[in-house]
């Protein structure tokens, strides 16, 4: 560590004591300036220096540089931030500390800045990087074998998200994923494997998003649907495997963008405990009984729902909405902004998504104004600061000390749109499931860009919005409506 490093981490620890006070500091660090983008007009920060400092060179001043305190980073909520030294108070310090210099643009990264002062969105970087993940991969990427189905949704809808056109990969994902779909229905991980919840979802999502479905054959995933739904409503993982709320919100996902029947196959088993629909049963979900709450769980849980009916009417006949905000919204952390995935746990930027999809979907369920149920400034300037991989390999990460993937990439798209976008259902829309057997609520979200005043607000760019995102299905808005328009006329 350098003395100016040190420097500087006292006086972010200071700036953690003292709340009220804008720090100036005297920079004299190198910065990589290999990102460095042009200065931009009423950008009150310094930009980063461009020549590293030599003996032979005259040294140059030291320069002023503001930081900037973002006005919730004091906002602890004091129920969670005690001074009792846990090993998670010292994560949770360790974790603050390591984002301080971002947040507060002490330390800009060398990373081109927007017109209000943050690092833009760096689309072709990440655009980049999600395409070598879809590529081949190094041998430590063995690990991922029973998960490939998931690393083409996160690369191409994340692509997608950037507004990259991914027609190139129709062809190539129809190919690759024929061979993981099991005689019996569904899809497996990979050669050979059994057909599982997560896998099928996951490469549903992803032929969606490149508008290759045809490859599915809907007649024996209805069939292997089947045999993972449960007497109790819910839906097993896969045969034999664990049942939990995922298993429900995979299985409706697959369900309703496949536009199968709702009627159980003859031989399936939960008909003899007295079951006759794939929606029997399920409502009133939690993780799984007696699980902690988790927000990716909550997120499975509101997305069900919003696949079952209108979130207006599914979601509070089954859940206590009070009570579910109040708990998202401290699932927010300060001084990050980001979200955890449970209160008084680390920020993680995955959960922009798990937790912000959240919003939009009891923000939906809610009459009346629900502005400021979340702050949507705070997850942005996360994202932006702490969130992306500086450098020219791109890609979004965790936190500042993890490395960027796929998964992050992809939900940290989702979540910054759905704080830079709005969504709402629309309840008078015609595409409704009246008598028809099959599940068509999820078919009638709208969205529009935020207007220039809130993106003001968040502080970022026109360049620096990401696409419109379907809340339950997390894929481009318009490929939802062209799965739904491809298998519109029913059947099997
Ligand atoms: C806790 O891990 C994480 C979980 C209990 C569930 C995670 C589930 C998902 C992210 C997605 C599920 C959704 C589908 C559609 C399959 P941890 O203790 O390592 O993390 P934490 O400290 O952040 O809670
Ligand atoms: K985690
Ligand atoms: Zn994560």
């Amino acid at each position: 560590m350098t003395s100016s490093q040190e420097n500087e981490d006292d006086t972010l620890d200071e700036l953690l004591k003292d709340k009220a006070r804008i720090v100036e500091l005297s920079d004299d660090e190198d910065e990589d300036d290999s990102m460095a983008g042009p200065p931009f007009p009423g950008n009150h920060l310094k930009q980063p220096r461009r020549k590293r400092k030599s003996k032979l060179q005259p040294q140059p001043q030291p320069q002023r540089k503001v930081l900037e305190i973002p006005p919730w980073i004091f906002d602890t909520n004091e129920l969670f931030h005690n001074d009792v030294k846990t090993p998670s108070r010292h994560a949770l310090d360790k974790t603050a500390a390591e984002c301080l210099r971002f947040l507060t643009l002490l330390d800009t990264q060398g990373l081109p800045l927007n017109s209000h002062g943050l690092p833009h969105l760096r689309r072709k970087p990440h655009a980049d990087f999600l395409r070598f993940f879809i590529g081949p991969l190094q041998t430590g990427f063995t690990a991922m074998d029973a998960s490939r189905p998931w690393l083409f949704y996160w690369c191409i809808a994340g692509l997608s998200f950037l507004d990259q056109d991914v027609s190139e990969y129709k062809e190539r994902l129809i190919e690759t994923v024929r061979p993981l779909q099991n005689p019996a229905g569904g899809f497996g991980g990979g050669h050979g494997q059994y057909s599982h919840c997560a896998c099928t979802y996951a490469t549903v999502l992803a032929l969606t998003a490149v508008g290759g479905l045809e490859v599915v054959d809907r007649k024996t995933m209805w069939q292997w649907l089947g045999t993972v739904k449960q007497d109790d409503g819910g839906f097993r993982m896969a045969v034999g495997a664990e049942e939990d709320i995922r298993g429900a919100y995979c299985a409706m996902t697959i369900i309703t963008l496949l536009n199968l029947p709702l009627e159980l196959p003859p031989d399936a088993s939960a008909r003899k405990a007295g079951l006759t629909s794939f929606t029997d049963k399920l409502g009133g979900i939690g993780g799984g009984p007696s699980n902690e709450v988790h927000g990716a769980y909550a997120f499975c849980a509101l997305a069900c729902l919003s696949i079952l009916d209108a979130p207006h009417i599914s979601i509070p006949k089954y859940l206590d909405i009070d009570a579910l905000a109040r708990w998202l919204a401290s699932t927010q952390t300060t001084p990050e902004g980001g979200f955890a995935g449970r209160p008084n746990k680390l920020v993680d930027a995955c959960y922009s998504h798990w937790v912000g999809a959240c919003f939009a979907l009891i923000e939906a369920a809610l009459p009346g104004t629900k502005d400021g149920l979340w702050n949507k400034a705070a997850l942005v300037r996360y994202l932006l600061t702490c969130g992306q991989q500086t450098g020219p390999q791109g890609g979004m990460r965790d936190k500042p000390s993890a490395r960027p993937d796929g998964y992050h990439t992809c939900y940290s798209l989702s979540g910054l749109s759905a704080a830079q976008n709005h969504y709402w259902y629309d309840s008078e829309s015609s595409t409704t499931d009246a008598g028809s057997g099959r599940l068509l609520a999820a078919f009638n979200w709208q969205a529009k860009r935020g207007t220039a005043e809130e993106l003001e607000v968040l502080k970022v760019d026109e360049e620096d919005v990401v696409a419109l995102i379907h809340p339950v299905f997390v894929l481009r808005l318009e490929a939802v409506e062209a799965a739904r328009q491809t298998f519109e006329a029913g059947g099997l």
